[in-house]
């Protein structure tokens, strides 16, 4: 493994995530590495902006046998840019089987049933210590690192012990769950104290934070008071402060596309290509099972069957975003939901006409802010999520105030956006209800409703985010 890019440590901020914010693109004559679009590195653009910044990561690349890595920039758009080098055994172990294959289900209230494996820990391990040796090796004396999500826990701690002149912040964009349940892992006394390496810990929820301080207390035999846990730190303690920063998006971002006539007129297009119906139901998620796509497929087909709508009257449109297809429980929700799918078009629909659209690939930008414009309701019905980004951009892309989301109660998001139509997912008959009722809302209900919506994903958005999480990791929010 081998660690690419600038190397002369100069820069203020470094920002640690799995995956670097670049991908390489050779569609023209200048085939050359460009910023990727979306993602965190939109989120963190306003506060990478005006202060020197290096982004630590991995750049996705997986060479063939015998064939080299492409070079990275060391630089790109005033972004200091340092490759992670990764080998494919690695990618299997760490990335595809501990981080998705045993943390995300554990931390999504084990939807699926996590495995735990020990050679898949021991290369988590490793991966964070390569992290951490390429931060150490980064980053100025006294400067700030942010690192970011379930896949680098242990960095926290294998940084301080390297450097402890750091400031080092940590952000976790899944929840952390309760106890009981983050007990089954076999390595969890190592990532409480991998976090616990952190001056700051960040959780999407208030709940996510209490969870975490209540696991400190009982697997830690430590005593968290309010926001703070103070650790044993040589002869002496440390305070980490852990707290819930919920997530933004770019609002304004969103409703300036929105607002184009090229989006606006492929909504219309849209709608047309899909019968000119007269309510559109929407949903677009990452292909994953904590997702939810299951439940509102069932409710919407329930509900027409049952005569809550009427097909002549409604259709719906999935969005199902290839994801992490490597991994085995991956492959068997995409078989379940496209059987589901195709019996629901099998039983409802007509020629021509289905009842479910359904598109499993990914969508450029501009065509999916179009969808948002184009949707009446917005079907978000996750059993688990930390926040849900999604829900955030279709109310921002409601530029004209109309429009209704249904939002399961068990997703981050849930806590913020009160004015939606909340759902618990596992009571299909409940989120039946909830799609005829957002169906049958009057339009100045629907109104009243998405007015609140918008104000919430206006003033909390991604600036707020990064600058609250920085400010209080530097101090100036005491
Ligand atoms: C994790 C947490 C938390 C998706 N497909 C396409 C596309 N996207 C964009 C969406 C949205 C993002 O990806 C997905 O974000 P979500 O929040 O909905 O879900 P996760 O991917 O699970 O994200 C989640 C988030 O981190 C942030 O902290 O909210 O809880 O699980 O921005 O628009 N964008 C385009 N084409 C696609 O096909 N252009």
């Amino acid at each position: 493994m081998t660690i690419s890019g600038p190397t002369d440590g100069v820069s203020e901020l470094v920002v640690v995530a799995n995956r670097l914010p670049v991908e390489y693109s050779d569609d023209s004559a200048q085939a050359r590495w460009r910023r990727s679009p979306g993602g965190l590195v939109s989120a963190l653009e306003p506060a990478l902006r005006g202060r020197r910044a290096t982004w630590i990561g991995w750049s996705g690349q997986l060479p063939a046998e015998g064939e080299e890595t492409l070079d990275l920039p060391d630089e790109l758009d005033g972004l200091g840019i340092v490759g992670v080098d990764l080998t494919a055994e690695q990618v299997e172990l760490f990335y595809e089987g501990f981080s998705n294959g045993a943390l995300w289900p554990l931390y999504h209230d084990a939807v699926a049933t996590p495995a735990y494996h020990r050679l898949e820990y021991e290369a988590y391990h490793e991966v964070n210590r390569v992290f951490a040796d390429a931060v150490a090796a980064q980053a100025p004396e006294g400067g700030t690192v942010w690192v970011h999500d379930y896949q680098l826990q242990l960095v926290p701690a294998m940084l301080r012990d390297a450097r402890p002149d750091l400031r080092i912040g940590f952000f976790l964009h899944i929840p952390f769950p309760p106890v009981e349940l983050f007990a089954q892992l076999p390595w969890r006394r190592q990532l409480l104290e991998g976090l616990l390496g952190a001056d700051l810990v960040g959780f999407q929820t208030h709940d996510g934070a209490q969870n975490f301080l209540g696991a400190t207390r009982r697997l830690l035999g430590l005593e968290p008071g309010g926001d703070r846990v103070d650790v044993p730190d040589g002869s002496g303690h440390r305070t980490v402060r852990v707290q819930d920063f919920p997530i933004g998006i770019d609002a304004e971002g969103f409703d300036a596309l929105a607002r184009t006539p090229e989006v606006q007129a492929r909504a219309l297009e849209m709608r047309r290509e899909m019968g000119g119906f007269r309510l559109l139901f929407l949903g677009v998620d990452r292909l994953d099972y904590t997702k939810g796509i299951d439940v509102r497929l069932r409710a919407f087909s329930e509900a027409l069957e049952e005569g809550l709508l009427d097909a002549s009257d409604v259709t719906m449109l999935q969005v199902a975003v290839p994801s992490r297809g490597n991994v085995e429980e991956y492959q068997r929700i995409r078989d379940d939901i496209e059987l589901l799918v195709g019996r629901v078009n099998g039983d409802l629909g007509r020629l021509g006409d289905p009842a479910i659209h359904y598109l499993h690939q990914p969508i450029p930008r501009e065509e999916l802010v179009a969808m948002y414009v184009a949707a009446d309701v917005l079907l978000v019905t996750p059993l688990r999520d930390g926040m849900n980004l999604v829900a955030k951009e279709y109310i921002a892309c409601r530029t004209v105030s109309t429009g209704a989301v249904i939002l399961s109660e068990f997703t981050g998001a849930a806590k913020q956006l009160e004015a939606a139509f909340i759902v618990n997912p596992y009571d299909i008959d409940a989120v039946k209800r909830a799609l005829a009722s957002a169906a049958g809302s009057s339009p100045e209900e629907l109104t009243r409703r998405m007015e609140k919506l918008r104000a919430n994903v206006f003033e909390d958005d991604v600036d707020r985010w990064v600058r609250t999480f920085l400010a209080t990791l530097e101090g100036t929010v005491p």
